[in-house]
């Protein structure tokens, strides 16, 4: 079989079986082609895509502009690592902190790097700045969080699946209840907190949106004890909830934004840590790095995925399908009592299926969903999360709430 001949979905599953690492626990469905918000599995079969690649795709499969924009620079210069210059680095920088409001960027290429980034960043600040006395400095995070997978990230979650068997783990990181403002507080009382990382809303963990205020006041509560409010846009950010940044709702300026995911539009791995002067400033040459990080073929693909979310008013787009999605799936739940709640911002959704966490009805209405040409994937256990690539038109999501609607209407356990 030559390596890239045409493949069935069955023969790509069991190759996958086979020689890949059983890290996930897929859909049986194997895609070949995207383009806006569809997607095709290898028989031809269309499908709509609710997931885009955990908000990675919010510009739509294949978007033309940044695939030109690859396609002409990769033609040109990849990659030269940072011991050089390159002509496209700077450009970049200079254009993502003029358009999210900071003085400098650090680039990186996945989000957890970014967030590790991040921690890095917090922590030195934290001695050469705060006065935080040596290898004492804290991290606050929140309970069921998720910042990605690395050994670190994974030291603040409190999630057995993701931390089973990879300690020890690093130490000086504070759990709190989410959206629980006393806890924060309370934290907040050791002198040694750095900063309080936190996702404005918490997306692996089935999209919990915190109370309006919540935001606001733990930034507040975290200037008054001078830490540092770094905010995970990794899932939320580029437009996701309906306005550029989750944060937006609120109407504060993290000391830290940490992004990825939509900065490339799904094309490649781009992530981002933006910060002002006084605390981008503890990075000095040797302190921090990567291969690809800034590479010039990522910087004009984030440029044009950027151009994108503002040349087609994706977030005003988010906002108006995520009130529609929102308002018929919960005339849905008034007709079936499978759905037990629906919530959401902009285009990050999800609604609580009403069987046990353990149940896999869930997992068998995505399966149902699939057959019936959309695909969606619970997150954990009896939630389904619903996010489809922030392109969608009016029409589109009329047709996916009725494919949704149908499927959990006619759903048979
Ligand atoms: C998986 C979902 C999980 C993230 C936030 C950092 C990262 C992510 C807020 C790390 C990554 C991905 C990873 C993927 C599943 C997916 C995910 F919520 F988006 F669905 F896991 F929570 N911060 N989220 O959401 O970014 O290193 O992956 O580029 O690991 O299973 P990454």
């Amino acid at each position: 079989m030559a390596v890239l001949e045409q493949l069935t979905s069955q023969q790509a599953i069991d190759l996958e079986n086979k020689y890949g690492a059983h890290n996930y626990h897929p859909l049986p469905v194997v895609l070949n082609k995207g383009e806006g918000v569809y997607v095709w599995d290898v028989e031809g079969k269309k499908y709509y895509d609710f997931l885009s690649a955990y908000s990675a795709v919010n510009q739509g499969h294949c978007h033309p502009k940044i695939i030109n924009a690859l396609k002409d620079q990769a033609e040109n210069l990849t990659l030269t690592s940072r011991a050089f210059y390159n002509d496209k680095l700077g450009v970049y920088e200079k254009y993502i902190t003029e358009y999210f409001g900071f003085d400098k960027v650090l680039p990186m290429n996945t989000g957890a790097e970014a967030v590790e980034t991040a921690i890095k960043i917090a922590r030195k600040w934290g001695y050469e700045k705060k006065g935080i006395p040596s290898d004492q400095a804290k991290i606050i995070v929140c309970q069921n969080n998720f910042h990605g997978r690395t050994v670190t990230i994974i030291s603040a979650s409190n999630d057995p699946v993701t931390t089973e068997n990879f300690g020890p783990f690093t130490p000086g990181i504070i759990s709190i209840r989410y959206n629980d403002l006393n806890a924060l507080k309370e934290a907040l009382q050791d002198k040694n907190v750095a900063a309080f990382l936190v996702e404005p809303i918490q997306g692996e963990a089935g999209v919990y949106v915190p109370d309006d205020n919540y935001i606001n006041e733990a930034y507040q509560l975290c200037k008054d004890k001078n830490v540092l409010f770094v905010a995970d846009e990794i899932q939320t950010g580029i437009a996701r909830t309906g306005k550029l940044l989750a944060v937006n709702y609120s109407n504060i300026k993290p000391d830290i934004l940490i992004l990825g995911k939509a900065i490339s539009g799904g094309v490649l791995p781009v992530s981002a840590v933006l910060a002002d002067n006084d605390i981008m400033e503890v990075i000095t040459p040797g302190t921090h790095g990567s291969t690809f990080g800034g590479n010039p073929l990522a910087c004009v693909v984030a440029i044009a995925a950027l151009e994108v979310v503002v040349e087609e008013n994706l977030a005003e787009n988010a906002d108006k399908l995520g009130r529609l999605f929102r308002k018929s799936m919960q005339e849905l739940g008034k007709k079936t009592d499978l759905v037990r709640l629906v919530r959401g911002k902009g285009l990050l959704n999800a609604i609580v299926i009403n069987d046990s966490e353990d149940s896999d009805t869930a997992w068998n209405i995505c399966v149902a969903l699939k057959e019936n040409g959309l695909l969606a994937k619970p997150t954990h256990g009896n939630i389904i999360r619903f996010a489809p690539p922030l392109v969608m038109t009016e029409e589109q999501m009329q047709e996916c709430i009725a494919i949704i609607s149908d499927t959990i209407i006619n759903y048979k356990k």
